[in-house]
């Protein structure tokens, strides 16, 4: 079956691109959604690069996994305030930030927050794309994450205080570097995304209205 250059399988989620002297047989890696198989697949050499294809190219919506580092103990991370005055509470800064990037992404994403502060990090997620966080006391911690999930082949975003303070430190460690405030700049990421274009950089050179920014997902915060 066609529509739109795009060959909608029947059940199985097997498909065999005939690629010149090569057959391969790829399992499709995601499931959940309709199972589409892009009928340009075939000129994708490499098994590898033919699941990256199609991970780059879900027509439903994206899986996300926003991330909040740890932060280190300080008289800011108000654990002494937690112990006397607030017992059975974990943490005193919910990350909003992230909770408004999450309220910015397309209806069909799925969105997921982990504060380091509250939960440990899933060390093998599915997501096709970890957003990290955090200000400058985060950073050692948030560099040992990005490093974690790139090397994992996810395609990994930084955004937040410390990456738009000096952003040329992340070249390397991040497929994505967003700057500045996201409201605007987000969504224009999450569309290049989808589409299978991401770039290396956004950047917010103008400000925010206000108005614009979505109540943050709630939600989504533990
Ligand atoms: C509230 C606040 C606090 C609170 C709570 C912070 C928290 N929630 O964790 C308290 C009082 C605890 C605090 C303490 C500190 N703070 Co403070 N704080 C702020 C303040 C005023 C607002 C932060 C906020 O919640 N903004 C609202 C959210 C919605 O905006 P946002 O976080 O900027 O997120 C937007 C974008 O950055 C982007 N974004 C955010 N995360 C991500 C992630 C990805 C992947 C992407 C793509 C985009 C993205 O999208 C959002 C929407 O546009 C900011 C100043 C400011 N006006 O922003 C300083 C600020 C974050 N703090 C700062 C500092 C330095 C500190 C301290 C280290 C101070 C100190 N010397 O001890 C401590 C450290 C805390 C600790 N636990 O160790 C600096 C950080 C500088 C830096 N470059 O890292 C800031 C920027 C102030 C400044 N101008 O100096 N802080």
């Amino acid at each position: 079956m066609q529509e739109a250059g795009f060959e909608v399988l029947p059940k199985r989620w097997i498909v065999e691109l005939d690629d010149g002297p090569r057959r391969i047989t790829a399992e499709l890696p995601h499931v959940g959604g309709r199972p589409r198989v892009p009928a340009r697949a075939s000129l994708y050499h490499h098994l590898e690069d033919t699941i990256r294809f199609f991970s780059d190219h879900r027509e439903d919506g994206m899986r996300l996994l926003l991330i909040n580092p740890k932060l280190p103990d300080s008289f800011w991370s108000f654990k002494w305030a937690i112990y006397a005055i607030l017992p059975g509470k974990r943490a005193v800064n919910p990350p909003l930030g992230l909770a408004t990037l999450a309220a910015l992404c397309p209806k069909d994403w799925q969105v997921e927050i982990v504060d380091e502060n509250v939960q440990p990090v899933p060390l093998s997620p599915t997501a096709d794309i970890i957003g990290i966080g955090g200000m400058g006391v985060q950073v050692p911690r948030q560099r040992e994450l990005l490093s974690y999930y790139r090397r994992r082949g996810h395609h990994v975003v930084v955004g937040g205080a410390a990456a738009s303070l000096c952003p040329e430190t992340y070249d390397g460690l991040a497929d994505t570097i967003v700057v500045g405030e996201a409201e605007y700049i987000w969504p224009e990421f999450c569309r290049d995304f989808a589409a299978g274009k991401p770039k290396a950089l956004y950047q917010e050179t103008g400000t925010v209205d206000l108005a614009d920014s979505p109540v943050p997902r709630f939600d989504l915060l533990k």
